[in-house]
């Protein structure tokens, strides 16, 4: 009986004359993942109050990308206007780490990396890589990045518990060559990638063929990822390719990426 009448002033508080020809609009905080997986048939609107968009379609256009190892799937926001939107809230809300969170150790030196980064996700969660070990701000502190991490769930299917944001000022910022594959990421989990702002290259090599010395001719796959692209990278593509944001002198403006991950509560001892 609690349940319906809340569902009913769930309902009239969020349901405008638009949302009223989507004819399921839910808050997203209300649902387990669960909950969600089941409604995702009748999902036509996706909403969240605090959120500096308020619906975004579920239904992705994906286009799939296979090579061998490789397993990509890729899509857009369908609207343009909300992919702006989330830019400018992600711009204001988010507070990126300072300090010795914003070095790595690479070959035994320490280095200010190329960009700004943060993580998100849940109590007791961090990620370590090249030295540095990155522990997770909860959730609840940017509503933003709570609204996108249940969108990504809702139109994947999958669980997320941690994201790792990137913010590049220009194109002199980047990231170097690496895959994805640290103990604490659950290898079977799709890692998904979301992007707004400047268009930028993203590009995967093959394991096996690179250098001079690679046992492999699999040429390289160079996606440009738009402002509102989703890319699923699904298993095993973080086993056996690596991937980059290479430099590009020539772009001005700033790029936030978003890498949600499932990662597994690693003991430290
Ligand atoms: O900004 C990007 O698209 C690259 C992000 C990335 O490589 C990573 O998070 O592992």
């Amino acid at each position: 009986m609690q349940k319906s009448m809340d569902d009913k002033k769930r309902k009239s508080e969020c349901v405008s004359d638009e949302d009223e020809l989507a004819t399921n609009a839910y808050y997203n905080e209300e649902y387990t993942i669960d909950e969600l997986r089941d409604k995702r048939s009748q999902i036509g609107a996706y909403r969240n109050k605090k959120l500096a968009f308020t619906v975004i379609n579920d239904n992705i256009d994906w286009t799939l990308i296979q090579r061998p190892d490789l397993n990509l799937k890729y899509g857009k926001i369908p609207d343009k206007h909300a992919a702006d939107a989330i830019l400018k809230q992600l711009e204001e809300e988010i507070q990126y780490f300072d300090g010795e969170l914003t070095r790595v150790k690479v070959f035994g030196k320490w280095h200010n990396i190329p960009r700004k980064q943060v993580v998100f996700g849940e109590e007791g969660l961090s990620y370590t890589f090249s030295g540095i070990s990155l522990p997770a701000k909860p959730w609840d502190a940017c509503p933003v990045v709570k609204g996108l991490q249940n969108y990504v769930e809702l139109v994947t299917g999958e669980c997320f518990n941690f994201v790792l944001i990137n913010r590049y000022k220009d194109g002199n910022d980047h990231m170097g060559e690496h895959r994805d594959n640290e103990k604490e990421l659950n290898p079977d989990s799709p890692i998904v990638s979301l992007s707004f702002g400047e268009e930028r290259p993203f590009v995967f090599k093959h394991k096996d063929s690179r250098g001079k010395n690679s046992k492999l001719d699999i040429a390289p796959l160079k996606i440009q990822l738009e402002p509102g692209s989703i890319l699923v990278m699904e298993k095993p593509t973080n086993e056996f390719w690596y991937h980059s944001l290479p430099v590009r002198k020539n772009i001005k403006g700033v790029r936030v990426n978003l890498t949600f991950r499932q990662m597994i509560h690693v003991k430290k001892h």
